[in-house]
């Protein structure tokens, strides 16, 4: 079986897809891509429910092996084709892997709700009959909750993205302490934990979000930034009409007073 039996479905700006591109691009490995878009909802379409029924993205598809999940992609990758080179030797670091990849999903899960809210709410709320759409295809009830707050209610109130946000800084304290004089996560060199955690990191320094005292972070996030596979991965699917849109967004959500740089001053008032 070649390397080009693997089809990937994916989305261009998912950040859990962005974590198998970068694995991807760093075991340059070939792969046959397949986007899906989901503001056109294709990823609840009969068609993807029948490769990922989860309705999510990314999904991996080798020789008729499916593997959903984007951590669990990244650790069948690189079993099968990195021979383990992006995973730690030590049982210690590999343990602080695990937790590290897992902090990621969790990551994913809370500051989505901020990046909805602060980086592009305008382009991802949905018509009536694209909610209804989704509603029939989409099995799992919080993942519709999520969207339909968006849509319906015009955002989340302002006590679950307190919520959100107070989850994130926990995590990034973390990630602050994990980062030491090394230059990645792990150690001198990138690691599954740095390409799963990268991406939604990411996308928070891209919303503007409150990053000035976290140096550790800022200075992974540049050496980061300086390999080849964030330019494959990442930079090169950012569409350039997206990027501006999101620049414009945030400007104007600044100018209104309620940008992420509010919601986090009122987050530091009311822990006080
Ligand atoms: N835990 C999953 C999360 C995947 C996920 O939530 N992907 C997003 C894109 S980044 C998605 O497909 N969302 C579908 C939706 O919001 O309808 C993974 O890591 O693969």
């Amino acid at each position: 079986m070649s390397q080009q039996d693997l089809h990937l479905y994916h989305g261009a700006i998912s950040t859990a897809s962005q974590r198998v591109r970068l694995l991807l691009a760093e075991l340059n490995l070939p792969y046959t891509s397949h986007l899906v878009d989901m503001l056109k909802q294709e990823h609840v379409n009969d068609t993807y429910l029948a490769i990922n029924p989860k309705g999510l993205l990314p999904a991996l598809d080798d020789d008729c092996n499916v593997v959903v999940e984007s951590n669990e992609i990244l650790i069948y990758l690189d079993d099968t084709y990195g021979g383990k080179r992006f995973q730690p030797m030590t049982p210690e670091r590999l343990a602080a892997q695990q937790t590290l990849m897992t902090l990621a999903s969790d990551l994913h899960g809370y500051s989505k709700y901020l990046y909805y809210e602060f980086l592009f709410k305008p382009l991802v709320r949905k018509t009536q009959q694209q909610m209804a759409e989704f509603e029939k295809q989409q099995k799992d009830k919080k993942l519709v909750l999520f969207h339909k707050t968006l849509s319906e209610q015009g955002g989340y109130d302002e006590e679950q993205l307190l919520s959100a946000f107070r989850s994130v800084e926990v995590i990034l304290d973390v990630v602050e302490d994990q980062l030491n004089a090394d230059k990645y996560l792990l150690g001198g060199d990138v690691q599954l934990a740095d390409l799963s955690l990268f991406p939604n990191i990411y996308r928070l320094q891209r919303m503007g979000y409150p990053l000035q005292e976290r140096k550790r972070i800022r200075r992974w996030l540049s050496a980061m930034k300086k390999r080849e596979s964030y330019q494959v991965a990442v930079a090169q699917f950012e569409p350039v009409k997206l990027l501006v849109f999101c620049a414009s967004y945030r400007l104007f959500r600044h100018v209104q007073g309620s940008s992420i740089s509010h919601l986090a001053e009122r987050a530091s008032v009311r822990v006080r």
